[in-house]
């Protein structure tokens, strides 16, 4: 069954990002798509069934664009409303920048040092999570289904069910969620989660995050929660917490890396890789602390230190995309990245030689899965993260087969990958270097076999199961209130 034979009521989806955004350029207003991600996956749904979809409309053209708020998209053949929440700096500054990306983004991944909070940045926060639920409010049809996604619009599900108790809920938490000891730390925790609870459908990445929420919930509101259903009895409903693991549109990825155009590039970076006899490897990560890529760099430092037979004979691209850099720390850690890969080149470089090879800027998703597809290993060395999709793309561009995957264990594809991709510690840049020497030591029949098993496991759990998986929850939900 499609996804959309599952949507059983009209849909609202709620996002901090939108999917179209205008920005105004001297060649007037441009509209621009967003490539990747769950606003990508989520799109095309939206066009196939229509709906509403509310989010913060953060481009330069946004307001004159919609007038009264509103955008039918994709804007040459409008299939569904885009709502855009329109924010002021202050706003900004205390709803996205402090109190979700400084707050709860680093505590959330269990970085406890880097969280601060404040309580004017709350009261933002709060009052912007009220403006994007009166709108989700007023423009959901009777019995909606509602879609609301992450840590910024946590207080939303509450607010909606406030004023609109018709309505279903499924609200999809995309970054881990941490034990309680450290999620108490948010001096609002108890807020947000009785903002969360007013969900009828709870998602998080992997089962770990569950327990970890349900023991929150448990010891912070002291509720009785039923661990072997996963589910909290809240006022007068019951609230289905839930793992849906998400991940990757795999046939979509598969088809755009054997388009003629790409494969005529992937044809051209190997011929130019295998007539220098060397190994591609790459890594893409936005330049976030989460993502590991400090440590990282020591690590390829140490490889390169304790394999000498490498130099030379790696190519290895690492392409960092500047991130939410309206957050001074983030700006901080983009001239750190640039200036330690500055310090590994300048120790191991020879005249014909380079160590890295750094792409600072982001890179069209085509090229981009291109790459992924030409590659002879990718490094994915998170400290944490909820998912990480660059993983699952990284296997699903894999046509041919010759790749492998390093994968940080503590990043929620491990969950499904650890057995065919080699695990890797971001902390232990020894072990580091040494898996990557044993990683590139396997035949290519062994390396064939590996990212064919995972290939197998991504074809079956793909974006579009994740979204069926929890549809087919929040029908369930919804349906034992009827
Ligand atoms: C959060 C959670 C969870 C990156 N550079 C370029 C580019 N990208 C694309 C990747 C991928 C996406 O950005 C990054 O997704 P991740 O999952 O790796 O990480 P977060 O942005 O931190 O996402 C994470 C996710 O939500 C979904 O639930 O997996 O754990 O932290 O799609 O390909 N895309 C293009 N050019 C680039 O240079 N086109």
């Amino acid at each position: 069954m499609s996804v959309k034979q599952l949507i059983e009521a009209p849909l609202v989806v709620v996002t901090n990002r939108e999917p179209y955004i205008d920005e105004s350029s001297d060649h007037g207003t441009q509209t621009v798509q967003r490539a990747g991600g769950v606003v990508s996956a989520l799109d095309p749904l939206m066009q196939e069934i229509g709906g509403q979809w509310i989010a913060w409309g953060s481009g330069s053209a946004d307001i004159e664009t919609s007038p009264g708020g509103k955008r039918q998209v994709p804007p040459e053949n409008p299939r569904y409303t885009l709502h855009r929440i329109i924010l002021n700096q202050e706003e900004v500054q205390g709803y996205y920048a402090k109190y979700s990306n400084q707050g709860l983004w680093p505590l959330s991944h269990m970085l406890i040092e880097r969280a601060q909070f404040s309580r004017r940045a709350w009261q933002i926060y709060r009052n912007v999570n009220q403006k994007f639920a009166r709108r989700a409010s007023s423009v959901s049809p009777q019995g909606a289904w509602i879609f609301s996604h992450d840590y910024q619009l946590s207080l939303l599900p509450a607010f909606v069910r406030k004023s609109r108790p018709d309505v279903a809920i499924a609200h999809f938490w995309h970054i881990p969620w941490p034990p309680h000891t450290i999620f108490r730390l948010c001096p609002q925790h108890a807020e947000i989660l009785r903002g969360l609870l007013g969900a009828d459908v709870l998602g998080f990445q992997s089962d770990m995050d569950v327990d970890n929420f349900i023991n929150t919930v448990e010891r912070a509101l002291k509720v009785s929660v039923d661990r072997d259903n996963k589910t909290i009895a809240w006022q007068d409903r019951v609230v289905h917490v839930k793992s849906f693991p998400i991940s990757v549109d795999f046939h979509a990825i598969e088809e755009l890396v054997q388009n003629p155009r790409i494969s005529s590039w992937v044809r051209g970076i190997r011929r130019h890789v295998e007539r220098r006899d060397q190994i591609l490897g790459i890594s893409v990560d936005r330049a976030d602390y989460t993502k590991g890529l400090l440590p990282r760099l020591d690590a390829i430092k140490e490889f390169y230190a304790l394999y000498p037979q490498y130099r030379e004979k790696v190519t290895y691209v690492q392409v960092v995309v500047p991130s939410r850099t309206e957050v001074a720390e983030y700006r901080v850690l983009y001239d750190r990245i640039a200036k330690k890969i500055q310090e590994v080149n300048k120790q191991f470089q020879s005249a014909t030689w380079i160590p890295l090879i750094t792409l600072r800027h982001s890179i069209d998703r085509p090229r981009l899965m291109g790459l992924f597809r030409a590659a002879d290993f990718a490094v994915v060395s998170s400290l944490v993260d909820g998912m990480n999709l660059v993983s699952k793309e990284f296997v699903a561009a894999q046509v041919d087969k010759r790749g492998v995957l390093l994968l940080s264990e503590t990043a929620g594809a491990a969950h499904e990958l650890e057995n065919e991709a080699f695990p890797i510690n971001p902390l232990d840049p020894e072990g580091f270097a040494n898996t990557l020497h044993e990683a590139l030591s396997i035949s290519a029949d062994e390396r064939s076999l590996r990212i064919a098993r995972m290939r197998e496991h991504l074809q079956n759990h793909t974006i579009y199961e994740w979204m069926a998986d929890i549809f087919v929850t929040l029908k369930a939900a919804a349906q034992s209130y009827v």
